[in-house]
């Protein structure tokens, strides 16, 4: 298996994963200061231009977050990523898509990419003002959901690589305090063997 990423982007959640899980991988940075994720190479990977993308060992790629996640943690299933019940499946999904559809591509993406939601270079503090609304309503939220549970849904699953790197872009790029619960998970986070491996193997 193959993962395309870049340093410290949403990708991160998804090379945790995958060292959580221990199978063989390799890594391929795209490089986002040379606009790689735009150039015809990539492209014929993920037409989306976006990472992370999983290229399996049949040559097929895999894009979007929660498809690769659940790819994954279906294929690996003594590594126990996935919940036995449809309950906590359900919402492990339901905590995924809230993370990545919600506080990621409408919360952070407003702060990094600001003209993605306005034109006009005057209107970029408001569209980041909104930005972080969304962000600390979302970790709000989910730090109500967390109420005194270690992982999203009892035990580690894939939801908490998710939240990691929302927590991940909060705390270590833009110093956005986290509410107690998703400040302990991510500390909880950060104790993993996988994901400092992760890290570092990423220069984080
Ligand atoms: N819906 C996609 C979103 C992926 C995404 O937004 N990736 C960002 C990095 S965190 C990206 O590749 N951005 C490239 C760009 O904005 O040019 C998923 O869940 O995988």
């Amino acid at each position: 298996m193959k993962l395309y990423y870049s340093p410290g982007s949403c990708a991160l959640g998804i090379h945790i994963l995958l060292e959580e899980i221990g199978a063989p991988f390799e890594t391929q940075r795209i490089n986002f200061a040379e606009r790689e994720q735009v150039g015809e190479a990539y492209l014929a990977i993920n037409p989306k231009a976006k990472v992370p993308a999983l290229q399996r060992d049949d040559g097929t790629v895999l894009t979007e977050f929660q498809a690769i996640a659940l790819y994954l943690g279906l294929t690996h299933p003594e590594r126990g990523l996935v919940p036995a019940s449809a309950e906590r499946q359900a919402r492990m999904m339901e905590a995924m898509d809230y993370v990545i559809g919600t506080v990621h591509a409408t919360g952070f993406r407003r702060l990094f990419r600001p003209a993605e939601f306005a034109a006009r270079e005057a209107d970029h503090d408001a569209v980041k003002a909104r930005g972080l609304e969304i962000v600390r309503n979302g970790f709000a939220l989910i730090d109500r959901d967390l109420a005194d549970a270690d992982w999203v849904v009892g035990d580690f699953s894939l939801a908490d690589a998710a939240l990691f790197y929302t927590a991940f872009w909060a705390a270590a790029r833009l110093g956005i305090p986290l509410p107690d619960r998703v400040e302990a998970h991510y500390r909880r986070m950060r104790a993993r063997p996988a994901v400092e491996r992760a890290l570092k193997d990423e220069g984080l």
